[in-house]
């Protein structure tokens, strides 16, 4: 099956009582035994549920995985991947993260043990040179958020693995989508991603994925997931469903948008840089073209002057945090975002007070570049 095949058939099957094309929602905790451990393969709803057995089928079949798990927020989902490790371990992550990722690695799981380093993923070697004999997991997003970094995925994977095969490469494909590039088969291990955004695509819920290819790790995973027990619940696997059946729609769109509010930008008076890996100008550009099959719709920028201005003026793009949704949106990632950053850690790599990034949702164009040009003219 080609991909834009996948997204409303991958891993479906109409439901074997009714035919119903689309799985119920399974609104149920637990399932009926005829003697005891005699079920029909759900026993009780955090192990498994239909309607999410149906998305994490159709998760593993968009990124090319044997197996995928749905939890109740990205977040949920970094925390399960970070739970295969033990007090000692090390993790090389990406020095440009989501800011609740960077929250829960100094946070939460430092003060359990785990040790991390963060590395400008631009450069691969920089990658290697991290690793030591304790490393057991390299954390990636590529495009990063909010700075849309690109790091090749491919190299990375071969330069990581040839010095340990055991290091387990995981990586962040929220802003790309499984449409525009899937990591598994570049050599990562893990993919996660916030279904929040684009999977789900119309901001009316919060879920994660992983997928992955392993049997033994999808087994782990599974263990963490029903012992853990931060699932997906049954009404938000259905809306992701749905949402997922116009994933390659969307995504083209939001690929068309993203380019010309890029391009824009790039030439207006009123603009400073523009982060964007379809620019030319981007410096990863190159990579981004071999890895990514368009660029996506996430654009970030420097204004000269008068950002909160700006944030306040636009009409059509929404100042509120999240992305990947059908309507576009406007962020602040040093106060909104990114908030939870240490404002040195944050300086040192570039998102700054002027930092704005834009979801550039489905909308007409001609509208989104008159609502961002009247917003600069205020
Ligand atoms: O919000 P949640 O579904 O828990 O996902 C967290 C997360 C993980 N990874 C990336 C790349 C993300 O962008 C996010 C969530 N990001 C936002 C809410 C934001 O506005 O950037």
């Amino acid at each position: 099956m080609k991909f834009n095949t996948k997204t409303i058939h991958g891993g479906q099957q109409p439901e074997e009582t009714t035919g119903a094309v689309m799985p119920p929602v399974f609104l149920t905790s637990t399932f009926a035994q005829s003697s005891p451990g005699e079920h029909k393969g759900y026993a009780y709803a955090r192990g498994t549920n239909p309607t999410r057995t149906a998305l994490e089928k159709s998760f593993a079949a968009l990124e090319n995985g044997t197996n995928a798990f749905a939890f109740a927020s990205g977040m949920a989902a970094v925390d399960a991947v970070l739970r295969l490790l033990k007090p000692g371990d090390e993790v090389v992550a990406g020095d440009d993260l989501y800011g609740g990722t960077y929250r829960m690695f100094t946070q939460l799981f430092e003060k359990y043990g785990l040790v991390f380093s963060y590395v400008d993923m631009n450069v691969v070697g920089n990658v290697s040179s991290a690793i030591t004999k304790k490393t057991k997991l390299v954390w990636l997003e590529t495009p990063t958020n909010p700075l849309m970094k690109i790091a090749d995925i491919q190299a990375i994977s071969l330069a990581v693995k040839d010095i340990n095969t055991t290091i387990l490469i995981a990586v962040d494909n929220t802003f790309a989508t499984p449409y525009l590039q899937r990591p598994l088969d570049l050599g990562a291990d893990i993919v996660m991603h916030s279904a929040t955004k684009y999977l789900g695509g119309h901001s009316d819920l919060v879920m994660g994925a992983l997928m992955v290819k392993d049997e033994i790790l999808a087994k782990e995973l599974h263990f963490i997931q029903f012992a853990a027990g931060a699932i997906a619940g049954p009404m938000d696997a259905f809306l992701a469903l749905r949402g997922i059946k116009t994933l390659h729609l969307r995504m083209q769109r939001h690929c068309e948008n993203g380019k010309a509010v890029a391009e824009f930008l790039k030439n207006h008076s009123k603009v400073g840089e523009v982060f964007y890996p379809g620019l030319e100008s981007h410096q990863n550009h190159e990579i981004a073209k071999k890895q990514m099959k368009d660029f996506g719709g996430m654009v970030s920028f420097k204004l000269k002057e008068a950002t909160f201005r700006f944030l306040e003026n636009t009409k059509l793009f929404t100042l509120a945090e999240s992305l990947g949704g059908v309507e576009s949106l406007v962020n602040h990632p040093v106060s909104m975002s990114h908030g939870s950053i240490p404002e040195a850690a944050r300086l040192k790599i570039g998102i700054t007070d002027s930092l704005i990034r834009l979801s550039v949702g489905v909308e007409d164009i001609d509208d989104l570049l008159t609502d961002l040009e009247q917003a600069l003219n205020v």
